[in-house]
């Protein structure tokens, strides 16, 4: 059975221009606790008062998930952890010969001195403690079990084998914990693996396979450089893979999304399970053996995880696709207008981008020669916002950049300040949309005018979508 600590609060605030709000960390916080992960290390207090602030108020929740405060070898760091309601400090101290002699200047022996030091010193203020030995992936076998033992005789409980540089692969992660195993006092092991080589999961399920206990995971993959495995992304695979039934999967989109929001890091359209495309389909064969068996192309079942299977219409489309797109809004036509309507649609597919369902409907309309009376599902908006005449305008721009749903913004002159195209998948998402673009600081009111069609131009990015 794993276990998940989730460090975006932590880890992942070291993501490059991310900093979150304690309002948003103690949400992030709730969140995490409804999915069920075991421990959530919410920050190290010695960063600034902000991240001291969210700690404190995060233990003052009384989630089930045990609350880690993260802290150098410091008297000061690991009395703060206690002072603000922590369950857990972790402290690390990195072990490795090039951190020892380029970083804190002490040999191997000095290092064990401070470590069982600093444990001890946190397990007499009545503190769970993890050791984390800070690359320990590059640290002399033998020195490692050393100095993990000298922690665990002091009290640690927990050793976190950090991978700070991503410099692993599975058959060496799981020999090097089968070892480990065999070598450490009795202790829980927790798995650090950081993702430069895009290896981070694949190592960390590994090590659970050698005998770790814990994996270490943020949502959407933030931190340091490349990050750690993705919250979603593990609880799937162990849910797919290793039967591990334990979380809820159903908030996970959502928290990707809220994280998204208030971190403006957005992931990649192909991320797993949250990622835009992660259930989509495009080319004919793909789409008729989805259509047919969802089985044929899906090895996750998008309702798992609160998703929707779609099926993406262009110059790839085959017959079967497109049927099913027109059945859907109540359309049917012969097998000759089908035919047409394909090759129409592979025509414009090879100069556009995105075709919109608004242009299905009318590719159908003209074929068939009927009026077709149907509302298109992907919408596309024009929101004009006037601002506070306090308040600066590019303040506001930022924030409209930080929606994923937002695909232009341009400061103007006239009645608004403001002018941005936004999409939505319905009416219900645009509505949504609008209800959040009010609450930014700042605006005053919208006006949104839907875009009934779009055309192309001849010059300039007219095949931007
Ligand atoms: C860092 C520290 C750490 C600690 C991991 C842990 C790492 O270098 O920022 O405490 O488990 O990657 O070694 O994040
Ligand atoms: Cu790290």
């Amino acid at each position: 059975m794993v276990e998940i600590l989730d460090t975006t609060l932590r880890e992942g605030e070291q993501t490059p221009y991310v900093n979150f709000q304690v309002e948003e960390k103690m949400e992030i916080a709730r969140r995490l606790d409804l999915i069920g992960v075991e421990m959530i290390e919410a920050g190290d207090p010695s960063v600034s008062p902000n991240v001291a602030a969210a700690i404190e108020k995060i233990a003052g929740l009384k989630l089930k998930a045990e609350i880690v405060a993260h802290s150098m070898a410091t008297r000061s760091g690991i009395k703060k952890a206690s002072d603000l309601g922590a369950d857990r400090v972790a402290v690390f101290y990195a072990t490795s010969k090039i951190h020892l002699e380029s970083k804190t200047n002490r040999s191997q022996d000095e290092a064990i001195d401070i470590v069982r030091e600093h444990v001890q010193y946190a397990r007499s203020l009545g503190l769970k403690v993890r050791y984390t030995p800070e690359d320990a992936t590059r640290t002399d076998f033998d020195f490692l079990v050393q100095i993990c033992n000298a922690a665990i005789e002091a009290g640690a409980d927990r050793i976190s084998y950090a991978d700070t540089l991503g410099i692993m692969q599975p058959h060496s992660m799981h020999e090097n914990i089968l070892k480990l195993r065999e070598k450490l006092l009795p202790c829980k092991i927790d798995l650090h693996c950081h993702d430069d080589l895009g290896l981070a999961l694949a190592n960390a399920m590994a090590g659970i396979r050698g005998g770790a206990d814990c994996i270490h995971t943020t949502v959407n993959s933030m931190g340091e450089r490349t990050g750690i495995p993705d919250l979603s992304t593990t609880i799937v695979a162990f849910h797919q893979l290793e039967g591990e039934h334990k979380y809820d999967l159903t908030q996970l989109v959502s928290l990707a999304s809220y994280v998204e929001k208030v971190s403006g890091f957005f992931s990649a359209p192909n991320k797993p399970i949250t990622g835009q495309n992660a259930f989509s389909h495009k080319s004919g064969v793909h789409t008729n053996g989805v259509l047919k068996n969802p089985s044929t192309y899906e090895s996750i079942n998008p309702e798992l995880v609160g998703r929707e299977r779609k099926i993406v219409i262009d110059k790839y489309t085959g017959k079967r696709a497109v049927v099913s797109r027109l059945e859907e809004y109540g359309i049917t036509v012969s097998d000759e207008e089908l035919q047409r309507i394909v090759d129409e649609i592979k025509n414009i597919g090879d100069e556009r981008k995105l075709l919109f369902d608004t242009d299905i409907v009318e590719i159908a309309e003209q074929v068939t020669g009927k009026v077709i009376d149907a509302i298109p599902r992907d919408i596309h908006a024009i929101v004009q916002i006037e601002a506070e005449s306090h308040i600066y305008t590019s303040l506001v721009v930022r924030r409209m950049r930080n929606f994923k749903n937002v695909s232009s913004v341009y400061e103007i002159t006239g009645d608004y300040d403001i002018n941005s195209v936004v999409k939505a998948r319905d009416v219900h998402e645009l509505n949504n949309l609008i209800e959040e673009i009010r609450t930014i600081p700042g605006v005053k009111q919208t006006e949104t005018r839907l875009i009934l069609k779009k055309y192309a131009v001849k010059n300039g990015n007219s095949k931007e979508q």
